[in-house]
């Protein structure tokens, strides 16, 4: 859900990476982790099981510092691939702005990169959304690969629709931020068509390009130059002050949650699940008090929560003996709340 704070002059946009079950997903975001500018990102979330397959989803916030007068925070999530986590892929994906779908180009994956991209269209069905007319972008991943199926093959089984699609080897980094950029251009024109990126007024003296404008291009120099491979990053300033730089979540939340929401990650880098589920509940508690006293449930509603979602988290929660799935379910809540404040404009810079 693409969020756009006036005040505080700033897009938040979600974009999902999907796809079959080890087609390239963690490892297309562990590599625009590593080439994006330490100052301008997030702590790279991921959930491993002990195969290294992805059981939650992957978090990476980054932020592309100014396009225009507004700045641009990306949040990019991976789902689990594997077909058993349709349940946690419906969740991921709600609210998104975009998809890039990673298919893979071993012979032995078509069945699965044609059953997940039926997958992905029926998800976004029941929420409402036709894949024909949602920013999608394709990475025909594993190009190394000696036996790789030919482009136009995999062309013809996944992109009927003609969407912009690379070939990528995310092993090296190779055309994943091609894909990437493709995919803001897409959101940014998504969010014109929407109406949801408002137009700046012109200023014949600022050198600055206007929003409505030239976001797309603009956006796409900035991401050029910020994703740009960085051999050996300059140390961090902290971007507040001398203070340490934001963790994912955190990174989300208003001025008033900050620290609460750097505690519950910490609890959750400490491997202390329990530890970051109290916190998170404590914080979302906090958050959700911004809408006015009332219930749980009624507060969700008015911020536009997934109601569902947050009494799941509060169930979680007091079963006990949290998991490493109820703290990254908590920190998931969490961020949704804080993207909803966002949105809602709360708490006020006042407060
Ligand atoms: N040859 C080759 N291997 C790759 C490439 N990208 C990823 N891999 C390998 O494929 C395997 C799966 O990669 P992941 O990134 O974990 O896949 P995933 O899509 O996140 O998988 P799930 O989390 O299970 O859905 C790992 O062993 C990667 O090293 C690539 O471009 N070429
Ligand atoms: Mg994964």
């Amino acid at each position: 859900m693409s969020t756009v704070n006036v005040m505080a002059r700033e897009i938040a946009a979600k974009i999902v990476f999907y796809g079959p079950g080890l087609s390239g997903k963690t490892t297309t975001l562990k590599r625009i982790y590593e080439t994006v500018k330490p100052s301008l990102r997030g702590e790279l979330m991921t959930l491993p099981t002990e195969a290294d397959r992805t059981l939650f989803f992957d978090f990476l916030p980054v932020r592309v510092e100014r396009v225009g007068d507004y700045a641009l925070r990306l949040a990019l999530y991976t789902v689990p691939g594997q077909v058993f986590y349709n349940a946690t892929r419906k969740l991921v994906l709600q609210g998104s702005d975009g998809v890039v779908f990673v298919a893979d180009s071993n012979p032995g994956a078509q069945d699965a990169n044609r059953e997940s991209m039926a997958n992905l269209e029926e998800n976004l069905a029941e929420q409402g959304i036709a894949l024909d007319s949602f920013p999608l972008v394709i990475q025909f991943n594993k190009r190394d690969l000696g036996n790789a199926v030919p482009l136009a093959q995999m062309r013809a089984l996944l992109n009927r629709r003609n969407v912009p699609d690379f070939e990528t080897v995310a092993m090296s980094g190779d055309g994943v931020l091609d894909a990437m950029k493709a995919m803001i251009r897409l959101v940014i024109k998504d969010l014109r068509a929407r109406k949801i990126v408002p137009s700046s007024k012109p200023r014949p003296s600022a050198p600055q390009p206007s929003l409505s404008k030239d976001l797309g291009a603009s956006l796409e120099a900035q991401v050029q130059e910020h994703l740009v491979h960085q051999p050996a990053p300059e140390p961090l300033p902290a971007p507040h002050g001398s203070r340490p730089a934001l963790g994912p979540v955190a990174a989300l939340a208003p001025a008033a949650l900050i620290d609460p929401a750097r505690v519950a990650e910490t609890y959750f880098a400490a491997g202390d699940f329990e530890g970051c589920v109290r916190t998170c509940l404590e914080t979302l508690q906090r958050g959700l008090a911004f809408a006015g006293e009332s219930s749980i449930a009624h507060q969700s509603f008015l911020l536009g929560l997934n109601g569902r979602d947050v009494l799941d988290a509060y169930t979680r929660s007091q079963r006990g003996a949290s998991n490493i799935e109820d703290a990254s379910f908590a920190l998931f809540v969490l961020a949704q709340l804080f993207v909803r404040l966002t949105q809602a404009g709360l708490p006020t810079p006042e407060q």
